[in-house]
């Protein structure tokens, strides 16, 4: 029997499978077609951007590993981007930051970007089915040092926030010409390493800042805000920490930045889903994979992802979730990285969806607790792989391994060269 019949085999074997424990296969699928992951540009060359190949990355995070053939420019970039986005089921976004500016041979310093450095980046999405995020950069520039938005320096603050409201400025236009909103992260690195007697007054700068930058509605794009437990060289204090952006976010009504490598390692970012949604507009996503501390190794399908995707799913709010993705890994095959990670995502978000939710509430609900644990425990081992090979097959994408030998092939060809 040849794949293509196999894998149709497997999956008809898996509806009636599923069917008996009340879970609508198709309904699934339909549901996971629908999910769009926000593929991370920075995968593709180390977080380097371009405004200069030589800079340091810097702002407490880092990227480890020098495997041959990172993107070395835009053009570059687009096409692993491409080349990865066509192992990928489905449709999805690209996250920019605005460091990934078509700056040309220009020096655009940070302050002063606007959306025609993006313009190249607005048609290219457009011709490639693609819709746009964005990122403001406060990282890697000789300004950032350990404090931006929060800088008690009225000049360096000034120049962040000027930024900043730029790169709003530069969402909202994406938003617009793609009629979809662009969702804007903003993420800085500001803290301490050692101790520092200010806490209160960074983030009274911090908040004023954030005031400042939020002070124009926008009706095209969506403002993230992600915190952060601590960066390399800032380990005692983080400005915007959860409290600092929950808080914000609660009280502002601005979308919070859930990254899954941003918290104790014990923590459940799962069980934050549920408290998170009564109190804020919406939850952006950074799925990533901490290993000891915020190590932005590559997403695989764990106990954590599937955990976050079950609890989305449970909630019901896959329409409140943006799903992102940030991981940063310089020691394998990049477009690999971005292939394994995103694929992992939404094999996690598939088991979640074909979970057989009903028959569980329905035991929750009459105490039947040892019923509820029992079917927690086989549906693990449901033919959800059949189902997802079934997604894969209709989505024209490789079906199981198959992207392996395809991604060595895009390497021989195409990165091994750089
Ligand atoms: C850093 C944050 C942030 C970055 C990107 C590059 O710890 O996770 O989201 O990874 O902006
Ligand atoms: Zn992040």
């Amino acid at each position: 029997m040849n794949k293509e019949s196999l894998v149709e085999k497997a999956y008809q074997i898996a509806i009636e499978r599923y069917a008996a424990v009340g879970v609508d296969v198709e309904k699934a699928l339909q549901a996971l077609q629908k999910i769009s992951l926000s593929l991370h540009c920075w995968q593709t060359d180390d977080v380097t951007g371009f405004e200069d190949p030589n800079a340091q990355l810097s702002g407490g995070i880092q990227t480890t590993g020098n495997y041959p053939g990172k993107a070395r420019n835009i053009d570059e970039v687009r096409a692993d981007l491409i080349e990865a986005a066509s192992f990928i089921p489905g449709n999805h976004r690209i996250n920019l930051h605005a460091s990934y500016g078509d700056f040309g041979n220009k020096k655009v310093d940070r302050n002063e970007v606007e959306p025609a450095h993006f313009e190249s980046w607005m048609q290219w999405a457009a011709e490639n089915g693609f819709k746009l995020d964005f990122n403001s950069t406060s990282f890697s520039h000789p300004k950032s040092g350990s404090l931006t938005l929060a800088n008690p320096d009225k000049d360096i603050r000034g120049f962040w926030i000027e930024h900043t409201i730029r790169c709003r400025a530069i969402a909202e236009e994406m938003g617009k010409r793609q009629g979809s909103p662009c969702i804007m992260n903003l993420w800085v690195h500001d803290g301490s390493k050692d101790i520092t007697v200010n806490r209160l007054y960074y983030r009274q700068l911090l908040k004023e800042s954030l005031d400042t930058i939020f002070a124009t509605e926008y009706k095209n794009m969506k403002d993230c805000i992600e915190a952060k437990l601590f960066g390399i060289g800032a380990e005692s204090y983080t400005v915007g920490s959860y409290d600092f952006y929950l808080g914000y976010g609660a009280k502002n009504n601005k979308i919070v930045t859930l990254d899954t490598g941003h918290f104790h390692l014990t923590e459940s970012i799962a069980d934050k889903i549920s408290a998170v949604l009564l109190f804020t507009p919406e939850i952006m996503l950074h799925v990533s994979r901490p290993i000891r501390w915020d190590s932005d190794h590559v997403t695989i399908m764990n106990d954590d992802t599937l955990d976050l995707a079950k609890e989305i799913i449970r909630c019901d709010a896959l329409d409140r979730v943006n799903i992102g993705l940030d991981y940063f890994d310089a020691s394998i095959n990049r477009i690999g990285a971005y292939v394994i990670g995103s694929r992992a995502t939404q094999k996690c978000f598939l088991q979640a969806l074909l979970e057989p939710l009903s028959a569980l509430r329905e035991y929750e609900k009459n105490g039947q607790f040892f019923e509820r644990l029992a079917l927690l425990e086989e549906s693990k081992g449901l033919p959800w792989n059949a189902v997802w090979d079934y997604f894969c097959l209709k989505n024209n994408v490789p079906v199981g391994e198959e992207f392996i030998t395809e991604i060595q092939k895009y390497e021989k060809e195409v990165t091994s060269k750089r």
